[in-house]
């Protein structure tokens, strides 16, 4: 015969008992009357697994303190009828009142099934339950049900039939109602508990019922023998309690209870942040991050720490790139002997692509870092805080605070930056951004300063590209001011800086954003970089019979004509000039030409590079790079964006005024080191 079981629903009212009784039981239900009044009875039936379950519909209740007589009914039954199973259904929307009913049933010891019902209302605003941990930290099941729409219904069933007909577990749920009341429970447990009083209540649930003066439980007591004597004893509990604490012991233990569903409820749900919400944090984060006086500091201090990043995790990896293209080298030529090839092809693919490539190709992780953090920055809604925050600074100084976002996305990569400038109303604007984006310092100067920095301040590396990047702000808004003076000279129009809430970067997001840049990177390598490098190995190996990169070979001779005007500079040999030249190719091929030129991967070419170099004449090549004209992809985004007048002048300037800075740092520096 199939095995039966009886079951009870019960719940708060409108928490969608009656649609759960509904999906569980169909068809097969019974209307009557509750015992001795007029309150309706639901009753039905379900099979699963071959056991046949009967459902009582209890009427919908807040508590179990017999008040109202729909919770008298439903108390009576739960403690009298001894269901075999009670499912607790809840509205989750409004999860901590209505689990408060559910800490009640457990306090009383009941076998229970947690229905989490109304899910779809709590997804709808962004929360989401971890049912595992509420399961474990009640110690009962959890199921999650949308029972308007019947979903969740055979889950629920199965967690009915398989709890209630497993033997049931010993209780282990206990509300901590604190140092006081619990050292009372202690006491009057210990007075009631040999006289086997305490049936059909659970001893803990009984004390606590008579502490909080449950009348029925009370007037219960009464009757018992020694009746009066425990009355007088729970008085007295009361009375102690009471003067402890300063207030009414009822409200004491209600708010324990709900002390407990709040860590409860902390512990187990998460809540992704609304609209609202996140505006308000974002208010709270702005109240810093904008504040008139940290604002500027906070900006600075996080570039700072960008550059400090970008080497700290960087350096390492880069290592074992360089490592890896130092055994390439040596393995392909190696390769080439072996088969009889010609010498001047193992020189062109060892000492030309892979040495050039790979002192380029080295700087990929810090790369790639910086890129992260950049959009780290964008995504979180910080970038538009930056521009926010500059914006009074940009105001003196002629342009808008909107200039700054094309400027900041410059950091990556001018032309990007220079194409972010049609976002810009005015006219005069867009032209002034577009003329100084070029001194933003992008990721291609990145390997020249890593290798330099690296070089000649091996302890302060990320200080020095901290001051890189700030010289190029600093100078890119002194142009900028000096340039709006000369061409344009009407004021700067207010406008409306949006603020997006902030909202946490998404992992994805993220790395999409950072490959989207960084694959750029790889691109170049794999072409302009390759065909750059390759040119510069033709021309370092010719004429025929020269000794390769010698002063003597066509692009020693080209660089020759040329390092005199870089002598004021402290840099004037001819190989820095070769590499200033084909750096307008793409400026990362700065490095790949000194790579082609000394070779011998990145620890043989910061020897050779102490060679010709000093601190000082290394920093004021640093600031050459910095400065001098825009790479030949930027030059000709200028064009697109301007015309070619607007573009002379980007080219002309940026010379001019790389030249002048490099050489009064060196003049200067020289004086004073
Ligand atoms: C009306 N999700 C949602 N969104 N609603 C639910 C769910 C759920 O998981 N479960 C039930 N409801 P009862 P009690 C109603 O009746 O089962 C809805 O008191 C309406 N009625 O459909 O009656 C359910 O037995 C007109 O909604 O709860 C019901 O515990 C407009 O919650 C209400 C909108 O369910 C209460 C809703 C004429």
């Amino acid at each position: 015969m199939a095995q039966t079981i009886r079951i009870a629903l019960a719940g708060n009212p409108n928490s969608g008992k009656t649609s759960v009784f509904n999906n569980l039981t169909g068809s097969r239900q019974h209307v009557g009357n509750w015992p001795g009044v007029t309150v309706e009875k639901k009753e039905g039936r379900f099979f699963y697994d071959e056991v046949e379950v009967t459902v009582v519909d209890l009427p919908g209740t807040y508590g179990l303190t017999a008040y109202s007589l729909d919770e008298r009914i439903a108390r009576e039954f739960l403690l009298h009828e001894t269901p075999d199973l009670v499912v607790a259904v809840i509205d989750s929307s409004n999860l901590e009142r209505n689990l408060y009913l559910v800490a009640q049933f457990l306090e009383l010891g009941l076998n229970l099934v947690l229905d989490l019902n109304m899910m779809d209302i709590l997804e709808a605003r962004g929360v989401s339950i971890n049912t595992e941990a509420l399961s474990s930290i009640l110690g009962i099941p959890v199921v999650k049900t949308v029972a308007n729409k019947g979903i969740g219904i055979d889950a629920l069933r199965k967690a009915i039939v398989e709890t209630a007909t497993e033997q049931q577990k010993e209780i282990t749920f206990k509300i901590d109602y604190d140092r006081d009341i619990e050292a009372e429970i202690e006491t009057l447990s210990e007075l009631l508990k040999d006289k086997k009083l305490s049936k059909p209540y659970p001893l803990r649930w009984l004390v606590v019922k008579l502490l909080e003066g449950d009348p029925e439980v009370l007037d219960q007591v009464k009757t018992w023998p020694q009746g009066k004597e425990i009355q007088q004893r729970v008085l007295e509990s009361r009375i102690k309690l009471e003067r402890h604490m300063g207030y009414d012991l009822e409200t004491a233990i209600v708010e324990r209870r709900y002390g407990f569903l709040d860590g409860l409820v902390r512990e187990c749900s998460k809540k992704k942040l609304g609209i609202k919400e996140r505006l308000d944090v974002s208010d709270r984060i702005d109240s810093v991050v904008l504040n008139k006086v940290l604002g500027i500091p906070i900006f600075l201090a996080l570039i700072w720490l960008t550059f400090q990043l970008v080497f700290a995790l960087g350096n390492p990896i880069a290592d074992w790139i360089d490592a890896l293209f130092g055994w390439l080298g040596g393995a392909v030529s190696a390769g080439i002997a072996t088969i009889g090839g010609p010498v001047w092809l193992s020189s062109l693919v060892s000492d030309g692509i892979i040495s050039g490539v790979g002192s380029v190709l080295v700087f990929l992780p810090n790369i790639m870092l910086l890129f992260l953090v950049i959009a780290i920055l964008e995504d979180s809604g910080y970038m538009a805080r930056a521009a926010f925050v500059m914006d009074r600074f940009m105001h003196a100084l002629g342009l808008h605070g909107k200039s700054f976002i094309p400027l900041l996305i410059g950091f990556g990569c001018n032309i990007p930056g220079i194409m972010a400038t049609r976002t810009l109303e005015s006219r005069k604007d867009r032209i002034l951004t577009i003329l100084v984006n070029p001194l933003m310092s992008c990721s291609a100067r990145l390997p020249i300063y890593i290798l330099f920095a690296g070089a000649f301040f091996s302890k302060h590396q990320g200080l020095v590209l901290f001051s890189l990047y700030l010289t190029g702000m600093v100078l890119a808004i002194l142009i900028a001011r000096l340039f709006k003076t000369i061409f344009f000279k009407e004021e700067v129009a207010p406008l409306i800086m949006e603020l997006p809430p902030y909202r946490m970067p998404q992992l994805k997001g993220v790395f999409i954003h950072m490959w989207e840049r960084g694959s750029l990177f790889l691109r170049k390598a794999g072409t302009i970089i390759v065909a750059g490098v390759m040119a510069i190995w033709l021309l370092a190996s010719l004429p025929i019979g020269v000794e390769y990169a010698s002063q003597e070979s066509l692009i020693g001779k080209l660089g020759s004509l040329f390092a005199p005007l870089l002598e004021p500079a402290g840099f004037g040999f001819w190989q820095a000039a070769v590499a200033l030249i084909f750096g307008i190719l793409a400026k990362e091929i700065v490095v790949g030409t000194l790579g082609t030129l000394y070779g011998v991967g990145q620890e043989g070419l910061r020897v050779a590079l102490l060679q010709y170099f000093t601190p000082v004449s290394a920093y004021a090549f640093m600031l050459m790079c910095l400065i001098y004209i825009p790479c030949i992809p930027a030059i000709a985004t200028i064009k697109r964006e301007t015309n070619w007048r607007w573009t002379g002048l980007a080219v002309g300037y940026t010379l001019l005024l790389g030249w002048i800075v490099a050489v009064i740092f060196f003049q200067l520096a020289s004086a004073f080191v």
